[in-house]
């Protein structure tokens, strides 16, 4: 075994290690090179917590080889929580848990689930004296025992030959700015990615697409996409449309266009294998799809029937892929939505003769035998390992068995999009969300959670997962809400939209044979609340657009969890069914049936309950939350800026401004739009207004800075509501250029 030692820019550290005969594969995750290497004396203590010299004290870490590869472990302190791993279900703190690395199409998401649809292995070390963050960059299995078996040991079992482990300390907040230096910034997305979103598995015919667009447009609910799920394809054919059902999408997507819709279609990665299909001719002739080991195409069986998996792994594939969309994309479809890449398979005709040998044995014996040769046959049809039977082809030509570089499988097909799209429009910003991801997905896509289900319990979890995503690096996320399998109730969606309203992407999306669950879909009193809620969310987009552009910068995450904000502070290390939304917003999502209020913390100092508009101090309170009602906080010391709700998002520039604030100090918000679709803001067609508000001993004062960026912006009001906790200050004031100075008493 070979252990490097690299440095990286602010204080990174990587350890590179290998099995002599390694044949070493590069996830792609990072991005950037390192600035040296390091002697392995240097680099023990070169960052505080963290030391390879394996003295079994805690911030020791020692890495052996195993049969199977490799075990880290490091001892955990007492007092030392354990955060992140991404996509994973239970709590924040996964201290006490195990979780395995393995991509995985898993639609019960019940507490027992190691794993899920993405890789995710940021994690960080924290208590009231420090934190450590750490990546473990590898494409193939892991497992990570959480302080499960030894209550002060975290043990990570390593397979394969090869794997990077990265490692850096700070603040939470630093460290996440790290993370997004190592693996890329979140991608900038268009505006309308922040509106409201409707799917369903499925809208299965044009006539059922355009009656969910007037239903919105009638009953004024804010909405601006709509999905269409696997039905539209001819026989799940990618890239095809089913002629009898959506006889012509162009003017369909054309009609929607003018109703303020955007058009986003799934495309799963298994390609139908039927003579003279364009898609399947074409990838046979240019030689791009996963093989056996004999050679032959691997042939998986997915929606399609037998189908072919291009194989992202090389930049050939990814091309092909890529160029795939541009019919797509002149017909007028808007965004894409990538499934099924995990990639998730069926069967194949060799593991389904497996089965059928194995039920054989199926006997009435009237006993356990048959029962036991049961569960064993639907266990492993539903979790046969299909790693071992196909390879890939990495770009210098090295063939890997999938199993050990599946985990970036969907992370690739996500990187093909991009690229392609990119390619095809480069004047517009990307919009493509995925279920399978891996480390620096964000730099592609948006994330998904998958097929969760419509339980209230699910509700909270989601609350967490998203959360624990973040910590990833993975900025803009959501879940289906109001929950994909099983029967959504009106309570059930109120609640999840009123969480919904507050995650990045806020998308309705529910399963076949399950009820409907648009907001209509319950009764008059639902659909008000589920209206009001969605308008909430569009009345906040200045705030939440100007948070989208912050992190898109690599300074912030959206979605922040309190123990990144407050790490001192231990309370907020089990308060993970709230969090904030971008910097000045506190978000404590009902969860429970027939609850009308919920226990929040409050940490770090006063809050201004924007429900009540009352001044709340730091501490465990109970919130009042009718049914219709989420509750809600606005930091002290901090901003948020509002607009009127419309319909749909035609751009980024708000005609009316509405600064609402919480000020003892003094506090700045850098409100920023642009025309909310392009890349012209990347050649100054955008405007940046740092607004700053300071409390003065005989009132506020108010300082909006000139625009940066030469965007033309609207005549415009500029309504201020400013509290410092005793006294309300408000005024209307006209927005200018040349930026605007004013006190009041
Ligand atoms: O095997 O396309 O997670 O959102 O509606 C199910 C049908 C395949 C799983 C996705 C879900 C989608 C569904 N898909």
């Amino acid at each position: 075994m070979r252990r490097s030692f690299y440095r990286y820019a602010d204080s990174v550290l990587r350890v590179a290690v290998e099995k002599d005969e390694a044949v070493i594969y590069q996830t792609g995750a990072v991005i950037t090179s390192p600035l040296e290497e390091l002697e392995s004396g240097r680099a023990n203590g070169f960052i505080s917590g963290i030391d390879f010299s394996a003295t079994g004290r805690p911030g020791s870490i020692s890495i052996e080889e195993s049969a199977e590869g490799f075990v880290i472990v490091m001892k955990l302190r007492e007092d030392q929580g354990v955060f992140g791993l991404g996509q994973e279900i239970g709590p924040l703190n996964k201290r006490g848990r195990i979780y395995e690395m393995y991509n995985t199409d898993d639609p019960d998401h019940s507490p027992s689930k190691t794993r899920l649809y993405s890789t995710l292995p940021v994690f960080y070390l924290i208590s009231p004296e420090g934190c450590t963050g750490f990546f473990l960059d590898h494409a193939g299995y892991s497992k990570f025992d959480v302080a499960f078996e030894k209550r002060d040991t975290l043990l990570i079992n390593v397979e394969g030959k090869a794997f990077d482990l990265y490692g850096m300390s700070g603040t939470p907040g630093e460290i996440i700015k790290k993370i997004f230096g190592l693996t890329g910034k979140p991608l900038f997305l268009p505006v309308w990615s922040l509106g409201f979103q409707q799917s369903r598995w499925s809208y299965p015919d044009e006539e059922s697409v355009m009656y969910v667009a007037s239903k919105m447009r009638e009953k004024e609910i804010p909405c601006d996409v709509i999905y269409l799920d696997i039905d539209y394809m001819d026989d799940y054919k990618v890239f095809t449309w089913n002629g009898e059902r959506f006889p012509d999408p162009r003017s369909m997507v054309k009609r929607l266009k003018e109703m303020g819709f955007k058009v986003v279609t799934i495309v799963d990665p298994g390609v139908k294998a039927a003579e003279g299909y364009r898609v399947f001719e074409e990838g046979k002739r240019e030689n791009v799809f996963c093989k056996k080991e004999d050679g032959r195409d691997f042939r998986p069986a997915v929606w399609p029937g037998e189908a072919r998996l291009p194989d992202f792994l090389n930049s050939k594939a990814r091309r092909w892929w890529g160029d795939l969309y541009r019919e797509f994309v002149e017909l007028g479809i808007s965004g894409f939505w990538n499934d099924m890449n995990e990639p998730s398979i069926f069967y194949t005709a060799e593991s389904l003769a497996n089965l059928s040998e194995m039920m054989k044995g199926l006997k009435n014996d009237g006993g356990i035998e048959t029962d036991f040769l049961f569960g064993k046959v639907l266990s492993l049809k539903k979790y046969y390992d299909h790693g071992r039977d196909f390879y890939q082809v990495d770009d210098a030509g090295v063939r890997h068995l999938h199993r050990n570089v599946r985990n970036v499988y969907g992370f690739n097909m996500a990187r093909a999009v991009f690229e392609g799209l990119k390619r095809i429009r480069p004047e517009q910003r990307v919009f493509s969300i995925t279920r399978s991801s891996y480390t620096g997905i964000q730099r592609y896509a948006i994330l998904w959670t998958g097929d969760n289900e419509s339980q209230w319990e699910q509700l909270l979890s989601e609350i967490k997962m998203v959360q624990s995503i973040s910590l990833a690096g993975v900025s803009f996320t959501g879940c289906d809400v109001g929950g994909f399998g099983g029967n959504c109730h009106g309570e059930l969606l109120a609640r999840w939209t009123q969480f919904g309203a507050f995650l990045p992407f806020f998308r309705n999306h529910s399963a076949m044979g399950t009820r409907p669950q648009e907001p209509w879909a319950f009764d008059d009193e639902i659909e008000r609340i589920v209206k009001k809620t969605v308008e909430l969310r569009y009345s906040l987009l200045p705030y939440i657009y100007s948070v989208l552009r912050d992190s898109s910068e690599g300074n912030s995450l959206m979605i922040r969890p309190l123990v990144m904000i407050w790490p001192e502070d231990r309370d907020t290390y089990q308060a993970d069914d709230q969090y904030m939304f971008g910097p000045s917003l506190m978000v404590a999502p009902v969860y429970t049936l027939n609850a009308r209020g919920r226990h929040v913390y409050l940490p770090g100092c006063d809050w201004l309950d924007l429900n009540s508009g009352e001044i709340v101090r730091k501490g465990h309170h109970w919130a009042e939350a009718p049914l219709d009602t989420v509750p809600l906080y606005l930091k002290e010391d901090s901003l948020i800026v509002s607009t009127e709700p419309s319909q749909y998002l035609e751009s980024a520039v708000w005609s009316l401004i509405e600064v609402k604030g919480f000020v003892r100090n003094r506090t700045v918000f850098d409100l920023y739009e642009d025309d909310g679709t392009s890349e012209a803001y990347t050649r100054g067609k955008y405007s940046l207004k740092r607004i700053t508000v300071e409390k003065l001993d005989d009132g506020i004062l108010v300082d909006i800075s000139p625009q940066e960026g030469e965007l033309k912006l609207p005549a415009r009001k500029v309504s201020i509501e400013i509290t410092d906790g005793d006294k309300n200050y408000r005024t209307t004031l006209t927005d200018s250029s040349g930026g605007v100075r004013i006190s009041i008493k």
